[in-house]
């Protein structure tokens, strides 16, 4: 059986994991078989050169460091402040500078130097996310002949979207240099073709094979998903700790909705707490009766769109708890931290509802553990944005559109007083979609189709010249 070898930016190292133990690091857990490789920055900022090597459960873990310079210009400029916006439909956060695009590339280059030693020829590299595109390109220019796969963990976007960004055929032929390419939804995997058909003038059958400078390479699909069975006794045993308890304590027999996201632009938060002030002016019935609790972890704190949403959400949570509150019940409870993947199963199996409205989402992992969570004979309503990918498969969710706070606010009270029959039946219904595509078959399919592709002889791509 080959090795495998998993790149990814962020690598989750044995020595550090905290809290949040990492959606990539859950998902990928049953394809690291012991003996794999996981190969990414450390997460720290410095000036050593060489891969740090440590194990953990079998699996050896290779990180570099970068530097100031490096971790500016690729990872806060180029990747989150151009990359992520533009793939989450968010043209005008998006801050072009060609010194940062050549930082992207320049660490790319490197990351492709550091691990190409510690290759094997038969390995299989799987690498992840959208800070890794030219890795590929960079590895087959040092003569690296293993099969390499890609998949994109966000959305992806049309023609018209993608030709905003400059220097985009370059990163387009970057990433025709997989020979798979895996995206989480058809919508995803159409739109990558359509940038490849028009902006580069390729070919792909209806498979989404094509022949790319001689070479063959795919775009597939393969909707990531969740340890279903672990994540639903973990909640089971989680709604009895010291922790949820409390919180059902706080209630006093109130219903509760959950909100549970990276403080992130493209998690709809405003829009979100937009809709939960108008469910309290439109629907006054459920003053008093309901709280939401809405866990949001800060993220990417460094960038000024992040500190400005988050200025923006202080205000109106403010807003909205000054206008509603009562001496004994505050409407909107807000946290800007992560908390324990168990203790967050223990409040998705209280919660009477979730509310998951993001603006553009890859996936949604969230959507699928607050289903895993449920009690099958009480579960709680799933309100979920017609933006994020899950809804390809969650379509007995009470899908919205996140930028109608009305539409929400409409659908939270709907939810809020739905029959136990209803909330059943679509509970099956959204149970099976999450059951149908778990974490391990999200690896297994991307595997075999990394195994299954059609692999000839390496050429030096543009990257060498
Ligand atoms: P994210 O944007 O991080 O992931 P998501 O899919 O929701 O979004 O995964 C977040 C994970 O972190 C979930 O497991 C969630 O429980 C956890 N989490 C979120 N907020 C938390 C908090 N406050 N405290 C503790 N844990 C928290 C990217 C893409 C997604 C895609 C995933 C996987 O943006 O669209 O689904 O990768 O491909």
């Amino acid at each position: 059986m080959p090795r495998l070898v998993v790149v990814s930016n962020r690598v989750p190292l044995p020595s550090e994991r905290g809290p949040r133990a990492g959606g990539l690091a859950v998902a990928l857990a049953d394809a690291l078989r012991p003996g794999s490789l996981w190969f990414g920055w450390s997460g720290k900022r410095g000036n050593a050169q060489e891969a740090s090597l440590q194990q953990g459960d079998g699996v050896s873990y290779a990180t570099i460091d970068l530097s100031e310079a490096e971790h500016r210009g690729f990872y806060v400029h180029f990747a989150n402040g151009v990359l992520w916006p533009l793939l989450h439909f968010r043209l005008g956060l998006m801050t072009f500078r060609s010194e940062d695009y050549a930082a992207y590339r320049a660490v790319n280059r490197r990351f492709a130097a550091t691990l190409a030693p510690l290759l094997r020829p038969d390995d299989l590299i799987w690498v992840h996310d959208y800070h890794l595109i030219p890795l590929a390109e960079e590895l087959r220019a040092l003569g690296v002949s293993n099969r390499i796969g890609f998949f994109l963990h966000t959305p992806f976007v049309p023609p018209a979207i993608m030709q905003a960004l400059p220097r985009a055929n370059e990163l387009l032929e970057s990433l025709c240099a997989y020979d798979v390419t895996g995206f989480h939804t058809a919508g995803y995997q159409q739109a990558f073709l359509d940038c490849v058909r028009e902006m580069l003038g390729v070919r792909p059958d209806a498979d989404g094979r094509f022949l790319w400078q001689g070479r063959p390479a795919q775009a597939v699909v393969d909707p990531i998903g969740i340890d279903a069975d672990g994540f639903r006794s973990c909640a089971e045993q989680a709604a009895h700790s010291i922790e949820a308890r409390q919180l059902r304590e706080s209630l006093a027999g109130r219903a509760l909705g959950i909100g549970v996201d990276r403080l992130d632009y493209s998690k709809g938060l405003l829009s979100r707490f937009e809709a939960i002030g108008r469910l309290f002016a439109h629907y006054p019935e459920h003053r008093r009766r309901v709280s939401f609790l809405q866990i949001a972890a800060r993220s990417r704190e460094e960038q000024g769109d992040y500190q400005r949403l988050r200025r923006e959400l202080d205000r109106i949570v403010g807003d909205t708890n000054g206008r509603y509150s009562e001496f004994d019940w505050v409407p909107l409870r807000y946290m800007t931290r992560a908390v324990r993947r168990t203790t967050l199963a223990g409040f998705f199996r209280i919660a009477r509802l979730a509310i998951v409205t993001p603006l553009r989402d890859g996936m949604n992992l969230v959507a699928k553990e607050y289903v895993a969570a449920q009690d099958p004979e009480d579960p709680g309503v799933l309100i979920l944005s017609r933006f994020a990918g899950a809804a390809d498969q969650m379509t007995d969710a009470l899908i919205v559109n996140p930028f109608d706070a009305e539409e929400v606010a409409a659908a939270i009270h709907r939810g809020l007083t739905m029959g136990l029959e209803e909330r059943q039946q679509r509970w099956q219904a959204l149970r099976d979609a999450v059951w149908n595509t778990t974490a391990k078959q999200y690896c297994t399919v991307f595997l075999s189709y990394l195994e299954r592709s059609p692999w000839s002889e390496p050429r030096r791509l543009r990257a060498a010249s």
